[in-house]
C-alpha cells in the first residue's frame, strides 16, 4: 500500500510523545496514561520500528528496585512481541523538582551528583535494552537572569559530565554514542548549547569527541528563527548526525512539537530531501506532542500522521530530484560548478595572484549581472511539493 510505514523505513517514536497527557502550563491532562506496553503495540500496528524513552517515562520516578525490574520486564515482552526496537534512550533530568536548576550544571554540587547518577544508571539499562545512542538534551541547564549562572564555568561542569559519561561507557565497553539535543529556551530562560552550532563547537572540547554527535529538533531550531535542513546540513558535514527529533513548528515561538509535516511544510521537505539523498542511514526518530485537544484515537492519528508525511515528502523529493527540468534549472543556477574546488589541482596562492583572468581581466559588471535562476528552481520545487 502506498505511503504504508515498514520497519525498513526507521521510524521511531519516544515513548513521552503518544504517552503525553497534554498537562500544560495553563491546563491539567486531557488524556489518561498510556501504558508503555500498548504505545509499542499500537505503534508497531502503525509500522514504526522503534521506541525510545527516558528512564522516568518506563519506571516512575521512586519506583523500588522490584517495581523497577517489573516494569523493565513488561516492556521487554512488549518489544519481544512486536520486533520493535529501541535504538535511542535518554535521561529525565528535567521534571522532578531537584533539577529547577539544571542537573549537570546546577549550581548545587549535590544535584550534580545525583544526576550523574541518575543518568549512569539509566545507560546500564539503555545498553540491556539494546540503544546504540544516548541523547542528552540539557533542557534545565540555563538560567533565567544574568547572575544566576557563570556561564564558563558551567561549561566546564558540562563537560566535566560528558567526559566521565564517555569514560564510563568506554570502561564498560559500551557500544554507544551521546548525542547533544541543543534547544534556545523552555523551560529555562535561556538554555546552554542553544543551536546546532554551539553543541558541535562544544563537542570539539570533550576528550572523546568521536563519541559525541548532536541530535537536532526541528521545532527547536526553528524557535532559534534558523533553518533546520541549514543545521543538520552541517552537522552531517561533520560527521555528527547521530540522531535527529522530527516534528512540526510554525515560526518563533513556544515549543509546538507539532506532528512531522504540520507547521513549516516547506522545511520539512527540504529536511527530507537532505536526509534522503545525503544517505542519512539513523533513525527517522519523531519527537512531537499529539495536541491536548485530541483523545487517543486522535493520537494514533497524529502518530500515523508524522509517518505518512515524512513518506508523501520522500517520494515528491525524490520526483524532484529526478525531474529533467530540475537537472536543467539546477544547471542553470550552476550548482555543479559549486562542485569545483575554487583552485586547480595543485595551484598555488602564487598562480592564483598570476592569473589575470581572476582578477585585473575579471569583468565583475558581466558576472554581477547574470541571474542565478533561482527563482526557477524554487518554483519547480514547489509544484513538486505541492503534488502537480
Ligand atoms: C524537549 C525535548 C525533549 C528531548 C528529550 C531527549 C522531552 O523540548 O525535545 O523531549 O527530546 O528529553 O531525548
Ligand atoms: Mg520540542
Ligand atoms: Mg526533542
Amino acid at each position: 500500500m502506498r505511503y504504508r510505514p515498514t520497519p525498513e523505513d526507521k521510524f521511531s517514536f519516544g515513548l513521552w510523545t503518544v504517552g503525553w497527557q497534554g498537562r500544560d502550563p495553563f491546563g491539567d491532562a486531557t488524556r489518561t496514561a498510556l501504558d508503555p506496553a500498548e504505545a509499542v503495540g499500537r505503534l508497531a500496528e502503525l509500522g514504526a520500528w522503534g521506541i525510545t524513552f527516558h528512564d522516568d517515562d518506563l519506571i516512575p520516578f521512586g519506583a523500588s528496585d522490584r517495581e523497577r525490574e517489573q516494569h523493565v520486564k513488561r516492556f521487554r515482552q512488549a518489544l519481544e512481541s512486536t520486533g520493535m526496537t529501541v535504538p535511542m534512550a535518554t535521561t529525565n533530568l528535567f521534571s522532578h523538582p531537584v533539577f529547577k536548576d539544571g542537573a549537570f550544571t546546577a549550581n548545587d554540587r549535590s544535584v550534580r551528583r545525583y544526576a550523574l547518577r541518575k543518568t549512569l544508571r539509566n545507560i546500564d539499562l539503555a545498553v540491556e535494552l539494546g540503544a546504540r545512542t544516548y541523547v542528552a538534551w540539557g533542557g534545565r541547564e540555563g538560567a533565567e537572569s544574568g547572575a544566576a549562572k557563570d556561564v564558563p564555568t558551567a561549561l566546564d561542569r558540562m563537560k566535566e559530565a560528558f567526559d566521565l559519561l564517555a569514560e564510563y561507557v568506554t570502561e564498560q565497553g559500551y557500544d554507544l554514542r551521546f548525542a547533544v539535543e541543543p534547544k534556545p529556551n523552555e523551560p529555562r530562560g535561556d538554555i546552554l548549547l542553544p543551536t546546532v552550532g554551539h553543541a558541535l563547537a562544544f563537542i570539539e572540547r570533550l576528550e572523546r569527541p568521536d563519541l559525541f554527535g548532536v541530535n537536532p529538533e526541528v521545532g527547536h531550531e526553528q524557535m532559534a528563527g534558523l533553518n533546520f535542513a541549514h543545521g543538520i546540513a552541517q552537522a552531517l558535514w561533520a560527521g555528527k548526525l547521530f540522531h535527529l527529533d522530527l516534528n512540526g513548528q510554525s515560526g518563533i515561538k513556544y515549543d509546538q512539537d507539532l506532528r512531522f509535516g504540520a507547521g513549516d511544510l516547506r522545511q520539512a521537505f527540504w529536511t527530507v530531501d537532505l536526509l534522503e539523498s545525503a544517505g542519512y542511514d539513523g533513525p527517522r526518530h519523531f519527537d512531537f506532542k499529539p495536541p491536548r485537544t485530541e483523545d487517543y484515537e486522535g493520537v494514533w492519528t497524529s502518530a500515523a500522521g508524522c509517518m505518512r508525511n515524512y513518506l508523501i515528502l520522500r517520494e515528491r523529493a525524490a520526483a524532484f530530484r529526478a525531474d529533467p527540468a530540475v537537472h536543467d534549472a539546477l544547471a542553470a543556477a550552476r550548482l555543479p560548478e559549486l562542485v569545483r574546488p575554487t583552485l586547480a589541482e595543485g595551484e598555488s596562492v602564487s598562480q592564483l595572484l598570476a592569473d589575470r583572468s581572476a582578477f585585473e581581466d575579471f569583468d565583475v559588471e558581466a558576472a554581477a549581472a547574470r541571474g542565478m535562476g533561482f527563482e526557477k528552481l524554487d518554483q519547480l520545487a514547489t509544484e513538486h511539493l505541492m503534488g502537480l
